[in-house]
């Protein structure tokens, strides 16, 4: 009789173990934030001893990292990063992401921009053709959300200010979300230039410039790794 299939949860986890491979003993790695990265820091538990320590791209990483006794440092007390580990909310065929579902997309594409190599850590249920189908987060300052908000509207979008216990959330910036959806972007790297620049956004969640260079699939038949 065939196995049942694994769970996401158990797809997670298998990716996450197989992102140790890519983690140089002796060094500090970038790590991200999410589910699949709190799998990732189960599984670095294992190895902790092996690195240096971290650079944590939200307070909920850090309190993991620590948690398991691996030494936190500041973006600013140290170089260039070898590798960056962090899941994705989507991620296409030339690993280019929708990321932000965390509220941790700025400080993520800061690591991230430190990093010789990003690995993407994923389901499958988180690969797709085209992005846009997951609401695009994007971190505004609050004095701006309005416009922001028309701004989106204008190409048909319909963007949201994301809600934490009925109040907006406040990102580990204190600013807030935008979450959009109708987008179809076909474009990643053209449409994360442009919103960049719109005043009063600090982080669109397109990461293309910032894009994955490895990503490890979790899927049924086990890990695929997308170059
Ligand atoms: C984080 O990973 C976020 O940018 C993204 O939203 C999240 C995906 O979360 P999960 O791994 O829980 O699906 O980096």
């Amino acid at each position: 009789m065939n196995s049942p299939a694994p769970t996401q949860d158990e797809l997670k986890a298998q990716v996450a173990r197989a992102a140790l491979a890519y983690v140089e003993p002796g060094t500090i790695i970038g790590v991200g934030t999410g589910s699949t990265v709190n799998k990732f820091i189960e599984a670095l538990a294992t190895v902790k001893d092996s690195i240096r320590g971290a650079v944590s791209s939200s307070v909920a990483s850090t309190e993991r990292l620590r948690a398991i006794g691996v030494p936190v440092f500041d973006c600013n007390e140290v170089g260039e990063l070898g590798v960056y580990i962090d899941g994705a909310d989507e991620i296409d065929g030339h690993g280019h992401m929708i990321k932000g579902g965390g509220a941790a997309l700025t400080r993520e594409k800061i690591v991230a921009a430190q990093s010789r190599r990003f690995v993407c850590i994923a389901d499958a249920s988180k690969r797709v053709k085209v992005l846009g189908a997951f609401p695009l987060p994007v971190e505004v300052v609050p004095m701006a959300t309005a416009r922001v908000i028309r701004q989106f509207s204008e190409m048909g979008g319909n963007g949201v200010v994301r809600l934490r216990d009925g109040a907006p959330l406040v990102t580990d910036n204190g600013q807030h979300i935008v979450d959009v959806t109708g987008l179809r972007i076909e474009r990643p790297h053209d449409f994360e230039m442009m919103v960049s620049q719109w005043p009063g956004v600090l982080t669109v969640g397109v990461f293309a410039l910032q894009r994955a260079h490895v990503c490890l699939l979790g899927t049924p038949g086990g890990v695929e790794t997308l170059t």
